[in-house]
């Protein structure tokens, strides 16, 4: 296990919230009678991408204007600018065991990387959260519009291989949405899911395991599925044993 590919959104930190509330605002100022509620934004999320899941919205709603592609980017421009002010803020705490297992990936010589749908700006800003050096700790951040297809395609998770210069049995995958697992999978990589509030109610079939966060030595995390049923925290150790479990089953 050379790697770890961390998703960003749901993963590192609860962060949709956040992005809801700024696509909110952004709808606001533009004048645009929009308010996605939590029920709806749980929906809409199976469109990844905020451009994409506008674009899927207007469609979808008769009584909205229908708006340019560049309309729609500069709506999206704002909603990224609103959502990095929130995110700025300290508004939007790490999940449990992040850090933990970034630190320890460092210290064991663990390669770090991100594959994300959401826009670069929005993971440079949360990493900084973080402090102004952690940006520096992942080999490559692979976001956004840097790839053709946005997940569920693989494109995202395989650029990260790329730019590892490994092949997929050499990492691990951090993800917490169906989207995020399957775009992993096609990359043919061994995935944990760790859901979040948004996620819950999603089905990952084949994920190493399904657990409800990394978990901390002073909190231990419920495995909902996987290699083990008592409350574990994630420690590199524990993602090898799972690794190497996968790879025997391969
Ligand atoms: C999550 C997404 C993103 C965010 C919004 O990406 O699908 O679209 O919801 O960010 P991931 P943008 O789970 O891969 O981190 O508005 O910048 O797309």
């Amino acid at each position: 296990m050379q790697a770890l590919i961390f998703d960003v959104d749901g993963v590192i930190a609860e962060t949709e919230e956040g992005h809801r509330l700024a696509f909110n605002r952004a709808f606001a100022e533009a004048g645009l009678d929009i308010e996605w509620s939590p029920e709806l934004y749980e929906r809409l999320l199976w469109v990844t991408g905020g451009k994409e899941r506008i674009a899927h919205y207007l469609y979808h709603c008769p009584e909205c204007p229908k708006l340019l592609d560049a309309d729609i980017g500069r709506l999206h421009k704002r909603k990224t600018e609103l959502y990095n002010q929130i995110v700025a803020s300290g508004e939007v705490p790490f999940r449990p065991g992040v850090q933990r297992l970034w630190r320890e990936a460092r210290a064991q010589g663990v390669k770090l990387a991100i594959a994300t749908t959401t826009s670069l700006p929005n993971v440079e800003v949360l990493l900084r959260q973080a402090g102004a050096e952690v940006l520096g700790w992942f080999e490559t951040i692979v976001a956004g519009d840097m790839v053709a297809q946005k997940k569920p395609a693989p494109d995202v998770y395989i650029r990260a291989l790329e730019n590892l210069g490994i092949v997929p049995e050499e990492a691990v995958a951090i993800e917490d949405s169906h989207n995020g697992l399957i775009a992993a999978q096609r990359a043919g990589i061994p995935t944990l899911i760790t859901y979040s509030h948004y996620t819950r109610e999603q089905r990952f079939e084949g994920a190493l395991a399904v657990m409800e966060h990394l978990g901390e030595p002073e909190l231990p995390a419920r495995v909902v599925a996987g290699p083990r049923s008592c409350a574990t925290v994630v420690t590199l150790d524990v993602l090898r044993g799972w690794h190497r479990l996968a790879a025997s089953r391969a």
